[in-house]
Parts: C-alpha cells; structure tokens; sequence
C-alpha cells in the first residue's frame, strides 16, 4: 500500500528529472535548460535549429543513461562475447525520430514540444543526415547496428567520421549537380568525442628485425609519421529494451609530438603541411562503387579506421583481463565487404609483432575472430591494391600479406597438387600482370566465415567468383539474407500504416515483424481495405505536395505511382523503365483516346560522379519527362518525375506513397535490394525479376501478388554463352524499334540527334544487362499491373498480404541469423546480468 500511495503521489505531482525523465514536465524542462545553457537560447527568441539541439540534447541525455548501464554491464561480465561491426559506411539517416520511437516517448515528446509552442515535426525536419554511406551496404550496416541493439546484443560499429559524407544532388538542366555534403556544420548533438581513448597508426617507412630479449628474431615497423584517430560515439538505442549499445566512428588527426622536429628547425609549413596530410584521411566519403584502385587515400582511410578499432578493441580486451591470444574469445568481428578486410593482416600484425604471440597460436586467433561479407558479384567492385602502394604506405602489413600467402598458398598445392590455375586463382596476391593484392582473397583466407546477402546471391557467389574456396573450405559458406528495421522504414516514415496495424493486430510486430501475418484475414476484410487506401493515398498527397516543391511537376495523387528508387546503375536497369514509359506516350501519341492508367513515375538516386552513363540516364529521365509532363495529347495520364537528392530523410517519404515497386535488375546482379523490402512492407505491389531477395520476397508473399517477368539469372548467362545479339530482338519488336527510334530522333532533346547515342547504340550493339532481351516480357508485364490496378479492391486485397508477409525481412531475423549461425553470441539481458 505504501508503493501505491508513492505511485498516487507521483502521478499527481511528479518530480522532475532533468537529464532521465521520460514524462512531459521533465522533457520540457530538460529542453528549455539545453536551450539556455548549450546554445544560450530563451524559447522566445530560438531559432528552429537552437530548438532542435536542444530537443536531441534532451534526448542524447536518455540515451546516455542506458549506454552507461548497457556497457558497465557486459564489462562486468567476463563471459561476454561482443560483436564488432566493421564498415567504411554506415548510412544512419536522421536520428531524433528513432530514437524516440526506441525510448518510446514519442507522445510525450510531441506533448512537451507543443506546450512549448511549436511542433515536434518541424523540429525533426530540422535535422541533417549523417550521410556516411553510398546506398545499400550503407544502409545495412545502420539496420544492423539497430538490430542488434533491439536483440540485446552487445556491439559495437566501428567506422570513419567523414567529414563531408556522400555528396548532395541537385539537378541543373536535366543534369546530376555535386554539391559537399557539410553535414557537420550546424553541430551534432548525438555524438561525444573521447580524446582520452586516442589511439596511433602508423605510415610509410620502413621494417626491419631484431632479436628480442628471449633471442626470438622479431619484426618492428619505422614508420614516417603517424597519425592520431580521435573516437566519436553515437549512442545506438535498441527498441523498447534497455539495451543501448555505440556506433565509434574515427576522425584522423595530427599526431602532436611528431613532427616538433621540423617545426623546432624552423619548418613550421612543413608541419602545417603534415597536419592538413592526416586530417585529409577522414575528410570525404569516396562516392564511386566502381574501380577505385588507384585511390591512395582511400586505401589510407581503410587501414586508418581498422587498426584504430584493432587498437580499440585490443585495449578493451585487456581491459578484461584477457590475455591478447584469446581476443577471439571476447570479439567477433563482422567484415562488411572487403573495404575492412586489412583487418586480417592487422590483427596479425599486433598479435605477433606487438603482443609477440606466435604466428599459428595468432593465426587461429585471428581467423576465429573475422568473418566477411560479400556484397556484389560485379567484377569492377572487387578490391584490389596495387603491391607498390601498399609497400609504400603500410609495409609492415604488406610482409605479412606475403607470410600469410606463403603459408596458404603451401597448403593449397597439397590439398590440390599440381593444379596452378587454382594456385595463381587463389593467391592473395594477382600476379598476372602489374602485381595487386586482392582483398577478397585476404578475407576468404583469414576469416571462419563467408556469407552472401540473399539466397541466390550465395548461390551465385559459390559457383562464380568464390568457387575454388568453396572446394577448398565449404564449412565456411553461409546466407544471411538482409533486412531492413522496421522501427525506420515503417513506424516511424509511416505512421498512419503503423496506427492502422496497430488498431488491428496490437502493437507488438515492430519488434516480432512474423507478427504481421496477423493482418492476412484483413486483406478480405472491404472496410479494413477501404482505411488501408485512405492510409496510401494520405501520404501520396504528402509526397506529391513535396514533389511539386522540389521539381515543380504537379502529380495526380490518385494517379499509381510507379517508383525506382536507389542508385542510378546500368545493371539496376532504370533506363528499362524509360523504355516502358516511351512506349506508353507512344500509344497516346498514335491513340489520343486510348484508355490507359493514369501512373507517375517517380525516379531518385544518385549517380557516381565519374560514372558518365549512369549520369546519362539521369538526363534521359528529366528529358523524356519535360516531354511527356507537357504534351496536352497526355492529358495528364502519365508524368515523369526525378525526385533529387533520395537519401534517408526523402526515402522515409517516398516508400510509403509508393503503389508500385520497380526491382528489375538483370537476374543474378542485384546481390540482394533492401529497397525492395522496404516498399513491400509498406504496401507496395513490386514488379521484378528473379533476382537477389526478389525470389524471397515473391516466395514469401506469394506468386500471386508480385509481378514476376524476365529471363533468370541462368538463362541470362546460357544467352551470353551462345552469343546475345541484342540488334536482332530490335530488329523483330516492332514496338521497341519505334521507342528507341523517338529517342534518337532528338524527340527528347531539341533535335539533338547524338545526346542519348550512347545509349541507344550501347543497348542495340552491346546490352550487357539485357534490355533488350527482357523488354516485350517488362511490357507485358505492365500491362497486366494496369490491369490489375482497375480492380481496386483486388490490388489493395495484394497490397496488404505483402505486409502481412514481410515478417523474414526485418533486419532482427538477418541478425538473429548472424548470431546463430556465425558470430555464437546470445542476447545479454543486462536487467538479469
Ligand atoms: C549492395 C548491393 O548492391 C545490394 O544488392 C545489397 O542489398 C546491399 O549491398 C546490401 O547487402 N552493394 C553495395 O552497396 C556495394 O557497395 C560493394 O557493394
């Protein structure tokens, strides 16, 4: 009776906690205190973005509450197994909302912000995005470290703090524009810099041995400088569980001490010289998927951001009491793609040369540590070095790239005698022209595990580019198909879908998406269809508003909106559905009184710079839409739309407006999509090919409510072997003869006969991806998707199955996969511990 009264009491008066307080009294005060002593602000004269600081402030102070219990929890524990996830990128998206959502104080949020007089939306579209990823492995690197925080397991995401992240888009004239991505320039309220936890790394110079006390011939590096990382965190918040876990990201600094001596000599600019040398290691983000060999600076932000979180982690091992042989014991690292795979000579480097563990007892260590994901089967991304370079820059590591090979290749020749091919196929080092260290090579040597990111990208991975270590360690092959956070990508960017649910189903499935198959009896349901519509078309109209804002184009909110979004690649095939929409306006133009559906087609995504067709396609949308959106024939019936600048914050607007998903890559090269996951569980409907987790998600939701067309990824590869001859499909498809024949005609581009020639004539001569070979299929296609699109309560009845499906592609399950099957780490409750 006594904790009764207490609760009375508390309710009526409560008391007010500052820096913990989850109710609208201590939120308020938290945020008013924030404004005045951070940024020196009344509520009366704030500026929206004082009021945003302070508001993230408020809410960074919750979130440090949790890390500090989370973290003296498992370092209390000396049975712990972390996780560290490794990742040039992670592309975290704006911050307040989720964390919101995770805290679950929402409400409340909303509550305090009004009662101080403005909106709690407003605030959080103040908010500018860490940008520190290019597109899907970005992305999935921030859903993973989500769910791992969700799941309860310890981790930690190690990465750079770029200083400019991925460029913004504006497009100019039809044209990509690049502008710099400051996004630090207003400040960043969720991140804590740790100078005390500071650690060194080394460059250039050179090696040498030396006999140590116990007479072992031993190897020191003398490097020619070095450069500090200075480690930033971001609190990870896990969803409605008391777990907070940490994102460190590294900003390279000057070492202090080290160049005095030039500077004592009087060589101050040489000094400033080397200042502005390290602090460029962290500066940018390298926006090119493809070929980036000979980027020097990238290889340094490479080494650069793992030996720091070597060092980091070495020093946290110790820390409990660990002896450096049994690292393995404490971390499982998670190598995302080749860009960290260094880390499997690094962590030899500092077992052996710095710890002085022997090299087999070390080896095991090392590989018990490190498992690789792939992430592409497109031979232009994977890493290779040229051996100068890096003789050059870390040449301590490059000597024991050669001992690991030595020792591997040796073990190659005796399980395969005889076999060279396999011998010069596997050796970490290419010699078959101008000499490379090839990254995959490292990771499939040195890490226990080895997985894909969808079932068939596995598949794929073992008959074609992994092949030979498949025969050589089959043990090692895993999928885990990726996912996506539903917290994100559904509660919070749709939260009239997630209110809907809500009133359905209960509000358990953020957390336990498989409880979304709850919602199937639903789909027969005409009045649960009829508020499931209503949701859609409220966020089309929010969607089309922001549309006329950006490009100036007004849309039909009740019109099917047709979306591709995601980067702008050939292989991704956006150009297919310029074909489609050519052909449309085609028919309007020989048939003004056709009766057609009325669609927009909404395009975004960013093209790497230097990736000239892809930013030919990007003039090709903007073109075809300055004419179709304009010719009164059209009546309106179709408009083209290219939304700039699709990053986080526009994606979460985007998915859930969107009727229909484009996933219509050339089979066997998307290695997975996320995108895809995303629009499904927001109720798109997707046309797609079979390809990456397109072939799970059509299994999932079921053949009947997915779109399937195209060749398969082997009767791509049989059609390439037995000579693909694009020209003749053209010269048999009357159709397509007329759609390519408006494009050269200069139709789309003043009379310019040549602008889009390079296009055309790749597709007719060329077409490595396949257009032409799967274009009378993608129409036919379409076709039935207007067809179906007539019958209302039919596409709303697949709209929602393929929510209720979608419970596989939460990223808890892909996480849940990774503990199970390769990192053998279990949730740790820290209310238990
Ligand atoms: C992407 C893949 O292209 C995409 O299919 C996949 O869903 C995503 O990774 C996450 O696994 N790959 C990259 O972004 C990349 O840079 C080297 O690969």
């Amino acid at each position: 009776s006594n904790a009764n009264n207490s609760k009375v009491k508390r309710a009526s008066a409560p008391t007010i906690d500052v820096r913990s307080g989850m109710d609208v009294e201590s939120l308020k005060q938290a945020i008013t205190e924030h404004l005045f002593y951070q940024q020196g602000r009344n509520i009366v004269n704030t500026s929206l973005n004082d009021l945003y600081m302070a508001v993230s402030h408020t809410v960074h102070d919750r979130l440090l509450q949790h890390e500090h219990k989370t973290m003296n929890a498992v370092f209390d524990n000396n049975n712990v197994r972390l996780v560290s996830y490794m990742s040039a990128e992670f592309l975290m998206g704006p911050q307040l909302g989720v964390n919101l959502i995770d805290l679950n104080i929402m409400a409340e949020m909303e509550q305090a912000v009004q009662e101080l007089g403005f909106s709690l939306n407003t605030i959080m579209a103040q908010e500018e995005e860490p940008g520190l990823g290019n597109g899907g492995l970005g992305r999935l690197a921030a859903c993973y470290i989500d769910s791992m925080a969700s799941q309860q397991i310890p981790a930690i995401g190690y990465g750079i703090r770029y200083e400019f992240g991925i460029f913004d888009q504006v497009i100019r004239d039809g044209w990509q524009v690049e502008i710099t991505d400051k996004w630090l320039r207003n400040g960043n309220p969720w991140e804590s810099a740790r100078p005390e936890l500071a650690v060194n790394v080394k460059f250039g110079g050179h090696t040498e041995s030396y006999l140590d006390s116990n007479e072992y011939l031993r190897y020191r590096w003398k490097p020619d400088y070095m450069v500090t990382g200075i480690p930033y965190d971001t609190p990870i918040m896990g969803y409605k569980v008391p777990s907070c876990n940490f994102l460190r990201l590294w900003k390279s600094e000057a070492e202090e001490s080290f160049d005095f001596s030039s500077f004592n000599q009087g060589d101050y600019y040489k000094a400033v010289e080397y200042k502005v040398k390290s602090e460029n290691i962290s500066k940018v983000l390298y926006p090119n998927d493809e070929m980036l060999g000979g980027k020097k600076l990238r290889l340094k932000q490479q080494y650069f951001f793992v030996s720091c979180s070597l060092q980091d982690m070495m020093n946290i091992h110790l820390r409990f009491d660990g002896k450096p042989q049994d690292f393995h014991k404490r971390w499982a690292i998670q190598l995302n793609d080749t860009h960290p795979s260094v880390a499997v000579a690094e962590l030899m480097r500092i077992l052996v040369d710095e710890y002085h563990v022997d090299w087999d007892v070390a080896w095991h260590t090392t590989c018990s540590t490190c498992s690789y994901t792939n992430h592409t089967l497109l031979p232009e991304a994977l890493e290779k070095w040229p051996v100068g370079l890096f003789a050059y820059l870390i040449p301590r590591v490059l000597e024991i790239i050669f001992e690991i090979n030595y020792r591997f290749l040796k073990e190659v020749s005796s399980r395969f005698p005889g076999d060279n091919g396999k011998l010069s196929r596997m050796s970490i080092i290419d010699e078959s022209g101008e000499k490379f260290v090839r990254m995959a090579n490292l990771a499939c040597v040195g890490c226990c595990a080895i997985n894909g990111v969808a079932e068939l990208h596995t598949e794929l991975l073992k008959q074609q580019i992994l092949h030979d270590w498949v025969e050589m360690f089959p043990e090692r092959f895993h999928n885990v198909t990726n996912g996506v956070t539903p917290r994100r990508f559904v509660v919070l960017s749709n939260p009239g879908l997630s209110n809907l649910i809500i009133e359905s189903i209960g509000d358990k499935w953020p957390g336990k998406l498989d409880e979304l198959r709850k919602l199937e009896p639903f789909a027969d349901d005409a009045a649960f269809r009829e508020k499931f519509r209503s949701v859609k078309l409220e966020n089309k109209k929010i969607l089309a508003a922001l549309i006329k804002e950006r490009t100036g184009v007004v849309v039909n909110p009740s019109s099917m909106f047709d979306v591709q979004v995601k980067r702008i690649h050939e292989y991704k095939r956006q150009h297919l559905s310029v074909l489609h929409i050519i052909a449309l306006y085609l028919r309007i133009k020989q048939n003004p009184d056709i009766d057609i559906v009325p669609r927009t087609f909404i395009f975004g995504g960013k093209a790497a710079p230097g990736y000239f067709s892809a930013k030919l396609i990007i003039k090709l949308i903007n073109s075809v839409g300055d004419v179709v959106n304009n010719d009164p024939d059209v009546k309106d019936r179709l408009k083209v739309v290219f939304f700039p600048d699709f990053n986080v914050t526009n994606a979460q607007l985007i998915y859930p407006a969107a009727d229909l998903s484009e996933q219509i890559s050339t089979a066997g090269k998307e290695a997975s999509g996320t995108g895809n996951m995303k629009f499904s569980m927001n109720g798109a409907l997707t046309i797609g090919t079979l390809d990456g987790a397109n072939v799970e998600i059509r299994e999932e939701v079921g053949n009947d409510n997915f779109f399937l067309f195209g060749l398969t990824a082997a009767q791509v590869e049989d059609a390439k072997r037995n000579g693909y001859n694009p020209h003749f499909i053209y010269d048999n498809n009357e159709e397509l003869r007329n759609v390519i024949s408006m494009i050269n005609s200069g139709r789309f581009s003043n009379g310019d006969t040549n602008l889009f020639k390079p296009i055309t004539d790749n597709l007719l001569w060329h077409d490595p991806f396949m257009l032409m070979a799967d274009f009378s299929l993608y129409i036919a296609c379409q076709d039935l998707v207007a067809e179906t699109w007539k019958n209302t309560a039919e596409w709303n009845r697949m709209a929602i199955l393929n929510v209720a499906r979608m419970g596989k592609f939460s990223s808890d399950r892909s996480i849940q996969d990774y503990c199970e099957k390769i990192w053998k780490v279990k949730p740790f409750n820290i209310r238990k511990a």
